[in-house]
Parts: structure tokens; C-alpha cells; sequence
């Protein structure tokens, strides 16, 4: 606990949820910041039962944003996962759910004046230098969290938010393939080492002896693939340019199989520790752009549609989600669009 409280929207994001910051609203020193998050988050304890944080990694999670000096850009956002079980406070991904609720949370704390009935919001993401674009529904100047759009993972319907991403290669590994590489043999199996936004080890699931369709339950519960999956992660850490990670959130481990459902691919994924309930955002692009390597396991499993606008639906243990993927004349995705919402749940003030 720390004696700390502070001005916060709590708010689902996607798939995902957590508290929303204002970066000023916070301690300016580093350590005494994560003590605060550790305490609003109520960890570490696998139940986080005196905190806010849902006992998952899903829902442990935070955005820091402030008004952007850069060029073209409205607002500056810092994502930070709080471990659940752990003391662990780490910026060292990027999250593209949490995401889905920086441009609403900014036009209502005032850092971005609403445009029309669409404002679009240039968002710069911190932890890997990149930018990203959303579109706020804002009817009449006002955000709205209301609409039709459906997204696998979270029950009804509401605004849409789509999010589009540019120059995500090499994000936090330097390169799309940090090891040069389409396939790298590790432990005996065959994966590509890949960061289109997010670090991710892709593997097809029937070289682990799973068949890839098993719901999270089951993969949470799967305790000799959790080992052999983190005896990979260890190994390539350092290959991916991203050194021990025993510690880190990334890479996401990533197990693919044939699509079943009309899709162009299926993923069970580890974000690293935890079976994930559905997919992260930008792991599902760095999988899709995967799919497009020539010779990579995701590629020998996956239904890639022609054209040089892909829509590539990655099917996930709770449904799907689209990424829309334009690629230049040589095969490289240029952007990437997805479809997520947002909610406004809390907004008030959390004690640490
Ligand atoms: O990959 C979970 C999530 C994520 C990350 C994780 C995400 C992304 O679903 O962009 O969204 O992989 O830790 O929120």
C-alpha cells in the first residue's frame, strides 16, 4: 500500500481492462508510481482481493497519458502491465486494447477537442516509439460509448473504435525477424521469432501435441506445456533482442492451427504466463503478418486471402478478430486496421 490516491478512469479497453491516468496525476519518481500501481492493482496476490485488479493479467493493467508536444500527435500513452502475483510494474509492451480507450479518455479529460461526429485521435505509443490512430465516435461533440459494433470477447454492442496502426515492424525487437530468419529451431521446434507491434514466438500447436483448439480453461490447466513454452520464451529472449525475460511480459507465445470457422488462422495464445481469453491486438497482427512469411509455421497452417488488402480473421478461443493488412509490392505489411470498443466504467479517484 502507499499513501498515494489519485484522479482515474477505470475502463474496459477491447478485451481488456484497467485504470487510465492522467500522466500528471502521478508521482513523477518511477518507483514510488509502481509502488502506488502495485497498491490500486492489489498486487502482488493471485486474487488481488484488496485492489482493483481482476486476478488477471487481462484486467491488472494501466495507461498514462498526457498532451503530446510531438508533431501531428494529440496525446502521448504509456501503457504499464501490472503483474498480478508478482511486484512487477513493466513497460516493456505495448498493449493495443488498453488502447482502444486513450482516445475516448482524452477528449473527455479535455486534451483533445472532439471534431465532428468522428474525432480522430493521433495517439504516440511510448513503449515502442510508434503511432497509432483511433476514431471516437463523438456525436455532437460529445463522446459516445453507444453503437452497433460487436467484437468477440465482450457481450453487446457499442461504439466502434478502429484503430490503425502504421511502421509496426521491429517495434521492440529492432527488426520484423530480429534473428533474420522465417524459422528458427528451438528446443527441436520449429517457430518464427516476430515483432509486428508485439514480440511473439509463433509455433504451430501440433509440434507442442496440442491440437490448438483447446479452450483457455484447459491451456491455464496444461501444466508440462506451460514449462516447455517457457523453456522456449527463456531461449529466445536474448535472439529477439530483448535479453532475459524471466521478468518480462514478452515475447507472447503463440500456438497456431488451421482456421476452423471460415477464418485465415487459429491462435491460442500465452501472454507469456496466462492462456489469453481471446487475442491481444497488436499479437494478432504481428500472428497475421506471420501468416505471410513464406516457409513459417503460421504460414504452413494458415488460408491467406490474395490482393494487397488482406483481411486476415485470426481466430481465437472465444471467436475472432479481423486485421485488415495492406501490403506493398514486396510482400511487407504496411498498415494494419482493427475494430475494437470502449467503456467508460469508473471515474473518481484510487487509492494505492
Ligand atoms: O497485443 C494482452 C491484450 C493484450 C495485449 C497481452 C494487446 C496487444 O489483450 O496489443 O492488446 O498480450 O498481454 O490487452
Amino acid at each position: 500500500m502507499s499513501d498515494f490516491s489519485a484522479a482515474c478512469m477505470w475502463m474496459r479497453g477491447g478485451t481488456s481492462k484497467g485504470g487510465y491516468f492522467l500522466k500528471d496525476d502521478l508521482p513523477a519518481d518511477i518507483a514510488a508510481r509502481d509502488a502506488f500501481l502495485l497498491g490500486v492493482m492489489g498486487s502482488p496476490d493471485p486474487v488481488q482481493i484488496d485492489g482493483m485488479g481482476g486476478a488477471d493479467p487481462l484486467t491488472s493493467k494501466v495507461a498514462v497519458v498526457s498532451k503530446s508536444s510531438r508533431d501531428g500527435i494529440d496525446v502521448d500513452y504509456l501503457f504499464l502491465q501490472v503483474f498480478v502475483d508478482q511486484a512487477i510494474v513493466t513497460d516493456a509492451q505495448n498493449c493495443g486494447n488498453i488502447l482502444a480507450g486513450v482516445g475516448p479518455f482524452a477528449i473527455e479529460r479535455g486534451l483533445v477537442a472532439a471534431r465532428g461526429d468522428e474525432t480522430r485521435v493521433a495517439i504516440f505509443m511510448e513503449n515502442t516509439g510508434q503511432v497509432a490512430v483511433a476514431s471516437v465516435a463523438t456525436p455532437g461533440g460529445t463522446v459516445t460509448y453507444q453503437g452497433e459494433a460487436a467484437i468477440d470477447g465482450v457481450p453487446g454492442t457499442h461504439a466502434p473504435v478502429p484503430l490503425e496502426f502504421r511502421d509496426t515492424a521491429g517495434s521492440s525487437c529492432g527488426a520484423l525477424l530480429p534473428t533474420g530468419n522465417a524459422v528458427d529451431i528451438v528446443n527441436g521446434v520449429a517457430v518464427t521469432l516476430i515483432d509486428n507491434g508485439m514480440p511473439c514466438v509463433v509455433m504451430k500447436a501440433a509440434d507442442l501435441g496440442i491440437t490448438g483448439y483447446e479452450d483457455r480453461d484447459w491451456l491455464d490447466n496444461a501444466a508440462d506445456l506451460k514449462v516447455q513454452i517457457e523453456a522456449i520464451r527463456l531461449i529466445v529472449g536474448p535472439m529477439m533482442n530483448l535479453g532475459d525475460v524471466k521478468d518480462k511480459s514478452v515475447p507472447k507465445m503463440m500456438l497456431v492451427a488451421p482456421p476452423k470457422n471460415g477464418g485465415a488462422v487459429t491462435v491460442r495464445s500465452f501472454i507469456p504466463h496466462r492462456a489469453h481469453a481471446t487475442i491481444g491486438v497488436l499479437g494478432a497482427v504481428s500472428v497475421a503478418t506471420a501468416c505471410l512469411i513464406a516457409g513459417s509455421p503460421a504460414a504452413e497452417v494458415a488460408e491467406v486471402p490474395d490482393g494487397p488488402r488482406k483481411t486476415l480473421s485470426v481466430e481465437h478461443p472465444t471467436g475472432e478478430m479481423s486485421c485488415v493488412l495492406q501490403v506493398d509490392d514486396s510482400g511487407a505489411v504496411e498498415t494494419a486496421a482493427l475494430l475494437r470498443t470502449a467503456r467508460k466504467l469508473m471515474d473518481g479517484v484510487v487509492f494505492g
